[in-house]
């Protein structure tokens, strides 16, 4: 056994060891953040390992089905919520847990409150469970001022008031993708230790891209800007090469490979949904959180994403982010679009 090789594998920065060394360099903390998280990376473990069993454990069937041992079954994103909701109550650090699978805000019983409000979906992309495509869960966290005087409007902020946003994907690595607001780092679950490591420090995103991630079967009912942007990434005009198309319809796998390598995902609002697809609250917040730490952008095609103020828990916005200079892009264009529309004496055809 090679003795010197395996004592340099313990010297590496586990995700606790990260979060601990941020906690020392604010002498204040409680360290009541590094415990919320160590619940949020349970809770990532647990939804990791049910993924990977999904297709031996059945653990696919439909919500209320039973399985052959006469147990009622339950369908990996309600399970992945229960899993998440109890590691979160349970970190006794929480007051507020909005999640894309419950209608109604969950207020943590005053004995059990933190000063945390945490928005998540549990598990995003869940009908691309049963092909085994990358999945993940994404969360973002608030902080109260007073966790005995709460309400809604605790989780009614604009992005830009997040502490933390992250996500975690559940692909042929399980990777942890996290920003505390000072840039954003990457750590990958080796299953042989049970522990997330840091490898992908201070991700920066490249300024340019090469890739373009949307759904193109809704292009029929795109605005102007955004038919007009997709088509200059299939047909450039100024010499440069053509974009390659990738999307794989599951939004932490999208955007992964955009942080990673550059480019540029879209969700826009089409003629069918003015308001886009994706959640504000727990899907385009932590991604732009994520996209502006990485030195990206994120704009809803009217504003900067962080700006927006919702109004409901599990409001939509179209959203346009990634590479700095792709969002540029698309911003004169909208801007371009607007301000003739402002001059013309007839509306323009959509
Ligand atoms: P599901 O959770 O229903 O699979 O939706 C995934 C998602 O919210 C997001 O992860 C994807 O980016 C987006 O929807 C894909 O939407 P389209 O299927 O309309 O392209």
């Amino acid at each position: 056994m090679d003795h010197e090789a395996e004592a340099h594998r313990t010297d590496l920065m586990t995700i606790t060891r990260y979060v601990l060394n941020e906690q020392s360099r604010h002498p204040e903390s409680r360290g009541d953040f590094s415990i919320l998280l160590s619940h949020i990376v349970l809770g990532c473990k647990f939804v990791c390992s049910s993924v990977n069993k999904a297709g031996l454990a059945k653990l696919i069937g439909l919500a209320g089905e039973t399985n052959v041992q006469g147990e009622e079954q339950k369908k990996l994103d309600v399970l992945s919520n229960e899993v998440f909701v109890k590691a979160l109550i349970s970190s006794g650090r929480t007051c507020i847990l909005v999640s894309e699978e419950d209608e109604e805000a969950t207020f943590v019983d005053p004995p059990l409150r933190g000063r945390y409000c945490v928005v998540f979906d549990p598990l995003d992309g869940s009908s691309n469970i049963d092909c085994g495509v990358s999945i993940g869960t994404i969360f973002g966290v608030y902080m109260v001022k007073d966790k005995d005087d709460v309400t809604l409007d605790e989780v009614l902020q604009p992005g830009k008031n997040m502490l933390a946003a992250g996500y975690c994907m559940y692909g042929s690595s399980c990777t942890l993708v996290l920003s505390t607001g000072s840039g954003v780092n990457g750590f990958t679950l080796d299953p042989s230790l049970g522990e997330f490591i840091l490898t992908h420090p201070d991700i920066k995103i490249p300024k340019k891209g090469k890739i373009y991630s949307v759904n193109e079967g809704n292009a029929k009912n795109w605005d102007g800007p955004t038919t007009k942007y997709v088509e200059k990434c299939k047909f450039p005009n100024d010499g440069a090469s053509p974009k390659s198309l990738r999307y794989i319809g599951s939004m932490v796998a999208d955007v992964h490979r955009t942080l990673l390598y550059g480019g540029i995902f879209l969700y826009p609002a089409d003629k069918k949904s003015p308001n886009g697809k994706l959640r504000v609250l727990y899907e385009v917040f932590p991604m732009s959180f994520l996209m502006e730490q990485a030195g990206g952008q994120a704009f809803t095609g009217k504003q900067r994403a962080l700006d927006l103020v919702p109004t409901k828990i599990h409001q939509r916005s179209p959203i346009f982010l990634g590479s700095y200079d792709e969002v540029e892009e698309i911003k004169a264009l909208m801007e371009q679009n607007l301000l003739q529309v402002m001059l013309s004496p007839l509306p323009l055809v959509m």
